[in-house]
């Protein structure tokens, strides 16, 4: 991890450097995808299936498409009962923070006559994508909870998840134990573009939803590009991203810990640590080295740190949070003495993990608000996968006669300026 003084020159093109690195995706991924799309919106179960069998369980047949209750009754019997109580707490904490998200549908008469308002409704089905242990993913189970809690508690009737199965057709027990505590209704096991493509349009198996959410690969990614505006999609998600601000307060062991955490994900994730301590930087980076060597992804997280790993070090907090603000990171960690006094200078990030107790698994896990949140800079106007992702409103309006005619040559006036005569008219009848 190369160090730089920020501002200047050299730090300005590592993060350039950063910044550019994109999804990741070449146009060949994109136009494969799209072939993936149009053969499952065309050929339904057919063409599903093919591509499950082709590049995950080689021997799947139709009617193991949908899990059944009996394996999941299975999957919770045989998982550890300290797992079930991690989850239990998990999915409670997650829970409470989301409920609180709920935004109530209101009515109100501005004017005398007019009744306006707005009504929160559910999406009717939803979908949540959970990458499964294939190709090099982890079975990501704190990844059904974010999904499938904020449908559940947004009111949402119908939640499918899909996984992509093991070679054997099996899904992950602990991706099944979540999936029964969230109140999943179905789990498919079909995963990368193929599945979101099925939840996308329907099959003659798979039900059609309204929002698909949920991390992936980048085909999975891609795959809901493409798909959104036929439906809702949480956000075009790219590799995970860390920025830790850190004053002299901070543990040089305990940041580089941080960073890792994070550089684990994929050799594309970003790690970032900006310091005002120089004497703090290099320590950093030492520890960095160092514990590499301990990690079982050191592979995966070693890239990622040689290529988009940057330690920089400025001359104050204020700096410091320019650059973050810059980068508007998916994760922001203040490893500095007075947290509470640095954050309101954020404007821009994801989620902000303040202090030296609360390193950012903390919030992946079990402290509540959404792990599924805007990365490569996106958190400059958008924000983590919410309850609201799973609603939508409808606007009403309601006018009595006397305050029709009070507001109807105002909009007759305005329709024909717009050369809409059409609708002067429907005011017009109604005022004769
Ligand atoms: N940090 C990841 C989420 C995750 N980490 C799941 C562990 N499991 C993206 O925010
Ligand atoms: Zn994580």
């Amino acid at each position: 991890m190369d160090i730089f003084n920020y501002p200047s020159v050299e730090a300005e093109a590592k993060v350039r450097a950063i910044t550019d690195r994109g999804l990741g995706y070449t146009a060949e991924d994109e136009k494969g995808v799209i072939d993936i799309l149009e053969a499952v919106r065309t050929g339904g179960d057919e063409a599903l299936l093919h591509y499950i069998r082709r590049f995950d369980a080689p021997e799947m047949t139709l009617s193991q498409l949908v899990v059944t209750e009996a394996e999941i009754d299975e999957a919770v019997a045989s998982v550890d009962d300290d797992f079930m109580k991690a989850l239990d707490l998990a999915a409670t904490q997650v829970e409470s923070f989301h409920r609180k998200q709920l935004e109530n549908s209101w009515i109100d008469m501005p004017r005398k006559g007019v009744t306006l308002g707005q009504v929160v409704n559910p999406v009717d089905a939803a979908g949540v994508y959970v990458p499964g242990a294939t190709g090099g993913m982890t079975p990501l189970v704190s990844s059904v909870l974010m999904g499938a809690i904020p449908a559940k508690i947004a009111g949402v009737k119908h939640i499918a998840m899909v996984t992509p199965p093991m070679a054997d057709g099996t899904v992950n027990k602990h991706l099944l134990a979540a999936a029964r505590r969230t109140g999943v209704d179905v789990v498919y096991k079909a995963g990368s573009a193929w599945a979101v493509a099925a939840l996308a349009y329907g099959t003659e198996s798979v039900g059609k939803v309204d929002v698909i959410v949920g991390p992936g690969n980048i085909y999975v990614t891609l795959a809901k590009k493409l798909v959104s505006g036929t439906v809702g999609i949480d956000m075009i998600a790219g590799p995970s991203e860390i920025l830790a601000i850190a004053d002299e307060s901070a543990n040089p062991v305990w940041a580089a810990a941080d960073l890792l955490s994070q550089a684990e994900h994929d050799p594309l994730a970003s790690s970032i640590f900006v310091t005002t301590d120089a004497e703090l930087a290099k320590k950093v980076r030492a520890e960095v080295d160092r514990q590499l060597e301990e990690l079982p992804r050191k592979e995966i997280a070693g890239a990622s740190i040689r290529d988009y790993g940057a330690i920089m070090v400025t001359d104050s907090i204020e700096s410091a949070c320019e650059l973050a603000n810059r980068l508007a990171p998916e994760h922001l960690e203040l490893l500095v003495k007075a947290p509470f006094e640095v954050v309101g200078m954020i404007r821009n990030a994801g989620a902000i993990f303040m202090g030296h107790y609360t390193p950012e698994p903390m919030g992946d896990y079990v402290a509540g608000p959404n792990h599924v949140l805007p990365t490569a800079g996106t958190a400059r106007f958008s924000s983590a996968l919410s309850v609201e992702n799973f609603t939508k409103k409808s606007s009403l309006i309601c006018y009595s006669e006397d305050a029709f005619r009070k507001e109807a040559e105002e909009v007759m006036l305005l329709a024909e300026t717009e050369g809409l005569s059409g609708h002067a008219r429907s005011v017009k009848v109604r005022v004769s």
